[in-house]
């Protein structure tokens, strides 16, 4: 049986080593042109495309991933050549890319410390526009641990700085057991537990005005009917 594919050697010195397996950040990942594209074709999506949620709206592209199968939609053109260039790149294991989630966060707008769970193959690519993030990371709730309260903060592990323009591969331990999340505030304060700080360009203490940032969330969903997609093509 041929061996999964890897991700492409040329990112290898892209392993962020401060961090458990396995992440990858390269910045700079597209031009301030393609930035300025995306941004352009993500705000031209027709209104009912956003979904309203508590804290960031959201775009489904791709179909809607479910345990019985995810029921395909082509994914528009301007989506598909980023889709096939991080799949180029080995980041699903030779397959590719099937599924974007577009996120907007205004500043004081975040995401709660989740897992993207097991409708996905094990692995979340992400393009940031617009501004950057920083993502929190959490370790899960230990059930055999019941003398400390195990809070959120107790839980906090690291974070990444996401700089406008980047590409994050998340994989392994740093998809499959540790959460991850947005905290709601206008300014980030970036510290030591940046595991990234150096490559992303920050430094410790340096806080970073929050603007309006989009995020490109690229995934390989298995599990797909394919009906949709033929008539799609008809
Ligand atoms: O915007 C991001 O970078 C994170 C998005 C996310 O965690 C999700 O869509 O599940």
């Amino acid at each position: 049986m041929a061996k999964p594919e890897a991700i492409s050697e040329e990112f290898k010195g892209n392993i962020v080593k401060d961090a458990p397996p396995t992440v990858y950040y390269i910045p700079d990942f597209i031009t301030e042109a393609e930035e300025e594209y995306l941004q352009q074709q993500v705000y031209k999506a027709p209104k009912p495309k956003w979904t309203q949620l508590s804290g960031r709206r959201l775009q489904n592209w791709g179909g809607l991933p479910h345990p019985k199968g995810m029921i395909a939609e082509k994914l528009p053109d301007w989506l598909l050549s980023y889709t096939e260039k991080i799949s180029g790149l080995g980041a699903f294991a030779g397959k590719s890319a099937n599924h974007v989630l577009v996120n907007e966060y205004k500043p004081e707008e975040g995401i709660m410390p989740h897992e993207d769970g097991p409708l996905y193959h094990p692995t979340v690519t992400t393009i940031t526009l617009g501004s950057h993030a920083l993502l929190d990371f959490y370790r899960p709730i230990d059930g055999a641990q019941t003398e400390v309260p195990q809070t959120e903060e107790s839980r906090y592990m690291l974070s990444l700085l996401l700089q406008r323009r980047s590409l994050l591969i998340l994989q392994d331990d740093m998809y499959k057991r540790y959460l991850h999340g947005i905290s709601s505030v206008a300014t980030d304060t970036l510290t030591e537990q940046v595991a990234n700080l150096a490559v992303a360009g920050g430094r410790v203490g340096e806080t970073l005005s929050r603007g309006t940032r989009v995020s490109l969330t690229i995934r390989h969903v298995p599990k797909v009917c394919r009906a949709n997609l033929l008539l799609s093509r008809k």
